[in-house]
């Protein structure tokens, strides 16, 4: 954190339920590989998480496993900050004063709020509704200047730079105007049951998704039963959404090329292709379940991690905080 020169990354996940492959592929690789050029700073965003009822018990353990998961996919703690989000009150304090600044009209349009409010049509409560702004806060107290994200939250960055953009018009130059950092290949993982929806935490269909820590046969299972169409032959084209999302995958994991691969496969069938991507992914979750195994075991580590990051974060979040306040007229 100490070279002031590089840029800022900031993005975060919600523990809500175990981590996918689409997680993974979309958004904490490049958490990852971003360690090195940026001054990166990750959260938990435990936060959200509340929009959808959660059972106490479960989400504690949800939690922890996150943060455990997300160390073992390569987050280095003595290069990055990575923190819990419920930690840092300045997050729930820049997201009233976002709300304030964010439009009613501009929350409606969001595709997320329209599909959970579907989803959840029992609780479709405000917090649902101005999840938005709380993302911005999150974003905008660190100043950042790239969010690596998968695609289904561009809109909330777009919503985020507009918000940005207004209350700068309003008070001068308080907040930074962050970009999205969206991979060009991975950015949508598709469920493997279902391939036209996102590969999502919250699936209930188990076979869609692949989980982080799915043992090596329940992976190799999903992959078999993945859902393709009756052509046979392992191409990229359109109406064949299945295989297209395979090819993804396996690009995305081994660099190859989509021409490489259907040269790789060609005379091929889809058995033996899906079978290569199995255990391509395999092979890339085996060492981030093993080094799990082994976080998740020493709570007391843990702790100490996301303490110390918590109150490093905390420190950098108010700054921003206090300008805001500032600007805005509140006495300090
Ligand atoms: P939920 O099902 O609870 O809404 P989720 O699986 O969509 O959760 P998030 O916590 O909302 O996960 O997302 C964390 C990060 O993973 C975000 O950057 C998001 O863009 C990315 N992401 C989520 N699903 C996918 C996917 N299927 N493909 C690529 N990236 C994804
Ligand atoms: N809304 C995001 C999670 C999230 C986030 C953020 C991502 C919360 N705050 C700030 C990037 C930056 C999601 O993936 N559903």
């Amino acid at each position: 954190m100490e070279n002031e020169k590089k840029q800022i990354a900031f993005s975060a996940i919600q523990p809500s339920g175990t981590i996918t492959l689409g997680n993974y592929l979309g958004a904490i690789r490049n958490w990852v590989t971003m360690q090195d050029e940026y001054n990166c700073i990750y959260a938990l965003a435990d936060l959200h998480t509340i929009t959808v009822r959660q059972d106490p018990a479960q989400m504690r353990k949800n939690i922890l496993d996150a943060y455990a998961s997300i160390l073992a996919c390569g987050i280095d703690t003595e290069k990055s900050l990575f923190f819990i989000q419920s930690h840092v009150h300045t997050h729930a304090e820049m997201a009233w004063v976002l709300d304030c600044y964010t439009q009613f009209g501009e929350l409606s349009r969001m595709t997320q709020f329209k599909d959970k409010s579907a989803k959840h049509a029992d609780n479709i409560n405000a917090g649902l509704f101005t999840y938005p702004s709380l993302m911005a806060g999150d974003i905008l107290l660190y100043q950042a200047d790239k969010v690596p994200v998968g695609a289904d939250q561009q809109q909330h960055i777009e919503i985020t730079r507009d918000i940005a953009t207004r209350f700068n018009g309003l008070y001068g130059n308080v907040f930074k105007i962050p970009e999205g950092f969206i991979p060009k290949n991975g950015a949508r993982v598709m469920s493997l049951q279902d391939p036209t929806k996102k590969m999502s935490k919250s699936d209930e269909n188990v076979n869609g998704c692949v989980h982080l820590l799915d043992s090596p046969e329940a992976i190799m299972r999903k992959f078999k039963r993945a859902i393709t169409d009756s052509e046979a032959h392992v191409h990229y084209g359109e109406g064949k959404d299945g295989i297209n999302n395979l090819m993804g995958i396996y690009s995305t994991i081994t660099g190859l090329s989509f021409e490489q691969i259907e040269h790789d496969f060609e005379g091929k069938g889809y058995g033996d292709f899906k079978t290569a991507v199995g255990e391509a992914v395999v092979e890339e979750l085996r060492p981030i379940r093993e080094r799990y195994e082994s976080y998740i075991k020493d709570k007391a580590y843990l702790e100490e991690c996301y303490r110390k990051a918590d109150e490093i974060a905390l420190k950098i979040s108010s700054r921003t905080m206090n300008k805001v306040m500032k600007k805005i007229g509140f006495i300090l």
